[in-house]
């Protein structure tokens, strides 16, 4: 039987692009080898100045339910005898780790459009995007409090309380409760609900905006203040990034010919870039 790839990507226009967690069977729950795919994938984007805006989904009616539980204690290209249960957890971890920070530290805005539940280590890859929009039906728990283990992983403790603030992020760390749409929506954990077929339009739609009001070096100058800001740098240190982001930005043409077209009445878009 041939194995569809757990993770596809395509381009939905010139700069565009659509990651799919593809084990809808598993509501895309995550196994090593979609973690690798990931991490490689997110390494070639990280170098593909053509792609300037990121979509993240899941394929069926899931996001992400978060590690493969029927895999995690049988998965043998983790396990290894010789290696004994220290290490093999580790590797593990890590493999979660680097496709957390592979996402955070991608140059292009990713929009998780969140299709239906995320939940452990799904609920935090949509927390290390940008932006989140999500069905009606969509939901989020820290799944990992309701397994035995700690309530924070895959980055969920430091995302969580910068976006949610330190009392209901403690709550749904403490009890894996889920937190639905509209509250989500209300806590501003999500930007948007849309109705199922409206949702990759939305998203596609919200991607395009980026790509036409923004250059390509301003919007990769704005992610990387985006995530200084979220690591927590002082007023000095975020003023001397953004300073030097605008001081290379002056010097493009694309400072220069916005501001022309912006003079003489005309409509400036960084589509064509
Ligand atoms: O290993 C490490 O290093 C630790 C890393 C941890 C990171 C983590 O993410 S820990 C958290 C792991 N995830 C969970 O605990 C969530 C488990 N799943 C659920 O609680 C529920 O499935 C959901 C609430 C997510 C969805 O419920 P529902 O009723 O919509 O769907 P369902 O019927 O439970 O699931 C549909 C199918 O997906 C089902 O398969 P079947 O019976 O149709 O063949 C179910 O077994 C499968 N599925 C759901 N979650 C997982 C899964 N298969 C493997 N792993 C899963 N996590």
């Amino acid at each position: 039987m041939v194995q569809e790839a757990p993770i596809l990507f395509e381009k939905v226009d010139d700069h565009i692009g659509v990651i799919t967690l593809n084990r809808p069977n598993t509501l895309n729950a995550l196994c090593f080898d979609t973690l690798h795919q990931m991490k490689a994938l997110f390494d070639q984007l990280s170098t593909d100045l053509d792609t300037r805006v990121l979509i993240l989904t899941g394929a069926g009616k899931g996001f992400c339910a978060g590690a493969d539980l029927k895999d995690a204690l049988s998965d043998d290209s983790v396990w290894d005898e010789k290696r004994g249960p220290v290490q093999s957890d580790y590797l593990m971890q890590q493999a979660y780790a680097n496709v957390a920070s592979g996402l955070r530290k991608l140059p292009q805005p990713v929009i998780a459009a969140v299709n239906g539940v995320a939940a452990g280590a799904g609920f935090s890859l949509t927390l290390a995007c940008d932006v989140r929009i999500a069905v009606p039906t969509a939901k989020f728990n820290c799944a990992f409090t309701s397994i035995g283990l700690g309530g924070g992983d895959v980055s969920s403790s430091y995302y969580l309380p910068k976006i949610l603030g330190p009392s209901l992020a403690a709550e749904l760390m403490y009890s894996g409760r889920f937190i639905e749409a509209e509250e989500s929506l209300h806590q501003g954990l999500i930007s948007r609900i849309c109705e199922p077929n409206e949702l990759m339009h939305s998203a596609v739609a919200m991607a395009k905006q980026f790509v036409n009001n923004t250059s390509p070096f301003g919007l990769r100058a704005t992610k990387e203040v985006f995530n200084l800001s979220l690591e927590g740098l002082s007023l000095d240190q975020m003023l001397h990034i953004e300073n030097r982001n605008q001081v290379l930005a002056l010097q493009t043409s694309d400072f220069k010919n916005s501001v022309e077209s912006w003079l003489n009445g005309e409509k400036f878009t960084y589509a064509d870039k």
